[in-house]
């Protein structure tokens, strides 16, 4: 039998938590890696928190349960952050988040599907993760079964792939309502801010254009990500796309809005306003712990 996480129910203040936890885990990570992305997947932590600990119905004991739903990773770069929640939610033990981007590791620098239990899809091209959720939105059509969800996360950034539109658009052709695509709408990509670098906007209008219903929400509140969930799973008409604002390297100050830090890990960066190179990982574990009393005060 499948663990239920929406049946348990935890509170909002332990999702924070939890993605206080994550945010951790990522920053611990990436020193030990010293390689790889920040600010997406500290953008992106209360998502993964809502996503893996409610929203998704699977089970870390048994990744191959049939009932699952699908969460698929289209922006790979971001996988730090799934790493960090599944190791929470008990895929694979916490020490192993230690060996990312290591030679022979599970946990490479992008996901790949065949190495790790529990991932469904293997990304880093960006562009990608549409058109797969639409193959497996439509095996799952041919095989009458329609009470799994396809949740697709993709970069803002990511948007620039024509893949993604052409999937787009299938996708409201058969009217694939099961796939919900989550857009981290932080802002930024690899080289500057994504107005500049290719303006996105009216991205709604865009999306709506395409055929699809669009909820607009804060990406860092994690019962807005929830709401938009359920929300989502109610509309049978059109494919559903969530767009989250959200702040890339929330929780760690000198990183927040800062476009330089999407490929940067901590330990390694001369980005203007971060501590010294060998203070940066310890400034931002103290800053999240002080934040993690803060969730507590607050709750309590
Ligand atoms: C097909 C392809 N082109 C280019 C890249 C290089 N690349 C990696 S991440 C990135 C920026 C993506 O922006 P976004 O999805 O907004 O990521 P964020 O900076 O928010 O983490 C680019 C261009 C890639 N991985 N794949
Ligand atoms: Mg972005």
């Amino acid at each position: 039998m499948g663990k239920n996480y929406t049946a348990s129910k935890l509170s909002i203040d332990k999702l924070e938590l939890i993605a206080n936890d994550i945010r951790q885990d990522i920053i611990k990570s990436l020193e030990e890696a010293g390689s790889g992305h920040s600010a997406g997947p500290l953008g992106l932590a209360d998502i993964f928190s809502a996503l893996y600990f409610d929203i998704l119905k699977h089970d870390p004991e048994n990744p191959n349960w049939e009932e699952r739903d699908i969460l698929l990773l289209s922006n790979g770069h971001c996988v730090p952050v799934q790493y960090a929640a599944m190791a929470n939610a008990g895929y694979f033990p916490k020490d192993e988040l230690k060996t990312l981007r290591k030679f022979k590791s599970r946990l490479q620098g992008h996901p790949e599907r065949e190495k790790l239990p529990g991932l469904e899809n293997t990304s880093g091209p960006l562009g990608c993760g549409l058109s797969q959720a639409a193959g497996i939105s439509l095996s799952m059509k041919m095989d009458k079964v329609s009470h799994r969800w396809i949740y697709t996360v993709m970069g803002d950034g990511e948007l620039n792939e024509g893949n993604i539109w052409e999937a787009a658009m299938l996708c409201s052709k058969y009217n694939l309502h099961n796939i919900i695509g989550i857009v981290d709408r932080n802002n930024i990509q690899i080289d500057g801010t994504t107005e500049h670098v290719m303006p996105l906007e009216d991205l709604k209008a865009k999306w709506e254009s395409f055929g699809w219903h669009v909820i607009d929400i804060d990406g860092n509140d994690i019962e807005a990500v929830i709401d938009a969930c359920s929300m989502a799973r109610a509309i049978v008409e059109k494919p559903i796309v969530i767009i989250a604002h959200t702040v890339p390297g929330k929780g760690v100050d000198y990183m927040e809005y800062d476009y330089h830090w999407h490929g940067m890990p901590v330990g390694l960066s001369d980005v203007a306003g971060a501590p010294p190179k060998n203070e940066q990982a310890k400034v931002a574990l103290k800053e999240l712990r002080t934040l993690r009393g803060k969730i507590r005060n607050e709750h309590e």
